[in-house]
């Protein structure tokens, strides 16, 4: 998929900062660290559209992105802050469920959300949690493996398929790599799908 126009649209700390509700929007949502921010830009064939760092949870607002495909309806992507790092305290956690709660839960626009995990890792109650918390709001998830390119070719299949059933889901996560880009046609083909007319809250 070719992106025609990316461009950083803003930043929130709270409702009032979210832009006016306009097209479909996608969430990016999973731990400190996991590639959110990578994925967007690999999405977009953009090199820091979206803020990479080397510190674990920097990213501590809602970032705003307007994302015109070439072949798709406009829409905006949303970079969530990451959650479940270890060096965050109980009062970041409640500022962090303050600042993607409200969102995850208001927004009428919002048509999923990508949850990513890391598949070198067992998933652990942050990923659990944030899957239950998706379905019990109704928001559409779709499950993607981060930095598979750190996977062995052979361990892929088997650690996908684990981290499938660890899940609970039904298909297992898609595979992507933002260094080098792999995936990306996986995960538009399921943007597109729910940004699609048939699928949103104004269809
Ligand atoms: N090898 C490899 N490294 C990756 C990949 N995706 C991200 N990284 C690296 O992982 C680190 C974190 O990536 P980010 O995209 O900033 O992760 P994030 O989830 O946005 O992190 P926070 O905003 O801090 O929650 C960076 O050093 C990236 O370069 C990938 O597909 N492969
Ligand atoms: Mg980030």
């Amino acid at each position: 998929m070719e992106v025609v126009v990316a461009e950083f649209l803003t930043s929130a700390a709270d409702p009032a900062g979210w832009p006016a509700a306009g097209p479909p929007e996608i969430a990016f949502a999973g731990r400190s660290n996991v590639g959110k921010s990578s994925t967007i830009n690999a999405l977009c064939a953009r090199r820091g559209l979206a803020l990479v760092s080397g510190t674990p949870g920097k990213t501590r607002l809602l970032n705003f992105f307007r994302i015109v495909p070439r072949d798709g309806p406009e829409l905006r992507f949303v970079d969530l802050p990451g959650y479940g790092y270890a060096k965050v305290g109980k009062a970041e956690r409640a500022a962090f469920q303050a600042l993607v709660e409200p969102y995850v839960r208001e927004r009428a626009t919002l048509r999923g959300v990508v949850a990513l995990c890391d598949p070198r890792r067992e998933p652990g109650e942050e990923e659990h949690d944030l899957l239950e918390w998706l379905r019990a709001a109704g928001r559409p998830a779709v499950v993607v493996a981060t930095k598979v390119d750190k996977l062995p070719r052979h361990e892929r299949k088997p650690t996908l398929e684990r981290l499938r059933a660890a899940l609970g889901q039904p298909r297992p996560p898609i595979p992507f790599s933002a260094h080098p880009r792999e995936g990306r046609d996986a995960i538009w083909a399921q943007l597109l799908a729910l940004a699609g007319p048939a699928s949103g809250p104004e269809a």
